[in-house]
């Protein structure tokens, strides 16, 4: 989904959708949270957006990727799916892989599961349903990488997950939590944030040995406007047809859980 570009900076495979919000974020309270958008780019006859590499400035960084909201996919694929679902083999598999109690009888039978089916199992199996954010994976300096937390859920577990990531550094964890303090009131400020349903989208946090330690708002794929004039609140629990999505209520619990890092 990436290609090496220029000195600091990555090419993203384009999304028409990912592109719009980019442009918006341009003259929004959050633009110092995004990576620098240097526009689009074509190479080799394909079209990717061109983005400022945010692990350049890190010596040998650890880079984690939470996912943040309640749900991770569009009430638009949840329909799609009820009018004419397409059971998938590959996330039967995916699924498997996990849990082979996971699919119901009739997924067995048919050996496939729907996108909104696999993707609300994976909600709830993970933290995104009971904490608003889970986390998809962490890269560390060693060259260590793990994504094998498809069953981390309670919190407990993610408070272990975090602790192994910042290596029980106090310094870390409090740098983090003003950088995540810094993006809440951002948030909170932004008009692009009140006019947009933030599906799939990321928290990524980066730190190195020089104790530099950065969060940054990721992947912009799934995140969608909403109808002129309409507004999400972002904290308030998601019924079919609202549209909420859960990103401060999850950006508030992962405040929360990371305050449980460095503490006691
Ligand atoms: C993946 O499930 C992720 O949810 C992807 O989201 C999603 O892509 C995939 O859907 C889904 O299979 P696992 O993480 O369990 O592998 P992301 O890219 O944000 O990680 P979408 O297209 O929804 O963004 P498919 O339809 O691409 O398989
Ligand atoms: P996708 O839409 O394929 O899920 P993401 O935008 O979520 O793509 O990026 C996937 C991973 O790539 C992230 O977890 C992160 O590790 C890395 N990444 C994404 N954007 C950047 C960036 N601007 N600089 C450095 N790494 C990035
Ligand atoms: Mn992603």
């Amino acid at each position: 989904n990436f290609k090496a570009a220029d000195e600091g900076t990555i090419l993203k495979k384009f999304s028409e959708n990912e592109r719009q919000c980019f442009e918006k974020l341009r003259d929004d309270a959050l633009l110092p949270f995004v990576p620098v958008y240097h526009g689009t780019v074509e190479k080799d006859g394909e079209s990717y957006l061109h983005l400022a590499d945010l692990l350049v400035k890190f010596d040998l960084p650890n880079v984690m990727d939470c996912k943040i909201g309640v749900r991770t996919y569009l009430e638009e694929e949840l329909v799609r799916a009820r009018e004419r679902p397409k059971p998938r083999e590959d996330l039967y598999n995916k699924m498997m892989e996990v849990d082979g109690e996971g699919p119901t009888a009739q997924e067995h039978s048919q050996r496939g599961v729907t996108k909104p089916r696999y993707m609300q199992w994976r909600e709830t199996m993970s933290s995104t349903n009971t904490l608003g954010f889970r986390v998809e994976g962490i890269k560390k300096s060693d060259g260590t990488c793990r994504t094998d937390f498809k069953k981390t859920r309670s919190r407990q577990d993610v408070i272990q997950v975090f602790k192994d990531f910042v290596g029980e550094n106090v310094d870390i964890s409090k740098s983090y939590l003003s950088r995540l303090t810094e993006i809440r009131q951002a948030l909170k400020a932004s008009q692009f944030f009140r006019q947009h349903e933030v599906i799939g989208s990321s928290l990524l946090f980066i730190h190195d040995h020089t104790c530099n330690a950065e969060v940054w708002l990721i992947d912009f794929g799934k995140t969608t406007p909403l109808p002129e004039g309409q507004m999400l609140n972002h904290d308030i629990p998601w019924k079919e047809g609202n549209r909420e999505d859960g990103y401060l209520w999850g950006l508030e619990n992962l405040i929360n859980t990371l305050e449980s890092v460095g503490g006691e």
